[in-house]
């Protein structure tokens, strides 16, 4: 049977690594043609050659920075010269930056997490609208986390940030009620990717300590349940999908197998 991806037109952002690169493989894999968003362009080209020799007949990539109205817009425009049309728009870039309590949290980092994880969904979202709101079957995929569902210290804003996704992915949901798009959060709990790296900003030893002695989820696993969420029938919306490691039970119950000092 064809896959229900076939030829659809997939935009993927923050796809230079983790989650957002393994989706473009795994769409790829469906012969889904992909449009690839993030800052680092030496990534996404490799990505994007991937893709292809996944299975995708186009695969294509273009600067992307969502904290930017403006890299956004440029990135919408650069879109339709590939397509009138977008099925899929995963909002995926994003993260964390720090992990520290709001007594000693920085500004900076803050506004990192709120442009990208809040404001970068809501500009993306507006910017590809035209080109998904006639196309009933589309998907618009958003990436949450279950720090949007439970707080943890030292997590403030980043679990504000998320919350916020949640709660854009059910307004815009409510909006788009009747055109046939479905509007839909995917909420991971530990994934082995970039995220902690970046969150401890370059410290790669302490990045390896958050996934010590439990088996994480992979980003592969992320871009298997992104492409069934947008494979369903255009009748079925899965609104929104928890996905945790078999031994994180909730987000501060985790089992660690085996702990090295
Ligand atoms: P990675 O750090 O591996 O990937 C993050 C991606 O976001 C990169 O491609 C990065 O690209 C992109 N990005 C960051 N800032 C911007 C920006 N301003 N404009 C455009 N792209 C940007 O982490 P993950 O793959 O794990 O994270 C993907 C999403 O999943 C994030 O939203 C994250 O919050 C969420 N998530 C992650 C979990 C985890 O445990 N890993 C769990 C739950 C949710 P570049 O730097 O090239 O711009
Ligand atoms: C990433 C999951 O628990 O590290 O969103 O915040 S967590």
């Amino acid at each position: 049977m064809p896959s229900r991806l076939e030829n659809k037109w997939i935009v993927i952002t923050g796809a230079s690594s983790g989650f957002g690169a393994a989706a473009a493989k795994a769409f790829a894999g469906q012969r889904a043609k992909v449009l690839l968003g993030a800052r680092r362009l030496d990534r996404l080209k490799a990505v994007a050659s991937d893709a292809k020799e996944a299975g995708a007949p186009e695969a294509h990539f273009h600067h992307l920075d969502v904290s930017y109205t403006d890299s956004v817009e440029a990135f919408a425009k650069w879109s339709r010269t590939h397509t009138d049309k977008i099925d899929v728009l995963v909002n995926n870039a994003g993260g964390a930056m720090g992990l520290d309590k709001v007594a000693d949290a920085k500004d900076e980092d803050w506004e990192f997490m709120m442009q990208t994880n809040v404001l970068g969904v809501l500009r993306m979202t507006r910017a590809c609208l035209p080109l998904i709101v006639n196309n009933p079957g589309s998907t618009i995929l958003n990436i949450g986390s279950i720090a949007g569902r439970t707080a943890y210290e030292g997590g403030a804003a980043y679990c504000a940030a998320k919350a916020g996704e949640l709660q854009i992915t059910r307004a815009l949901r409510l909006e788009l009620c009747g055109t046939g798009v479905r509007v839909c959060t995917v909420d991971p709990g530990f994934a082995e990717t970039e995220f902690s790296l970046v969150r401890f900003k370059g410290d790669a030893e302490r990045a390896k300590k958050v996934y010590e002695g439990l088996e994480a989820l992979t980003a592969e696993d992320i871009a298997e349940t992104l492409v069934w969420v947008a494979s369903r029938p255009p009748h079925v919306c899965i609104d929104e999908l928890v996905i945790k490691p078999t031994d994180q039970a909730a987000i501060h119950k985790v089992h660690r197998r085996t702990v090295t000092k």
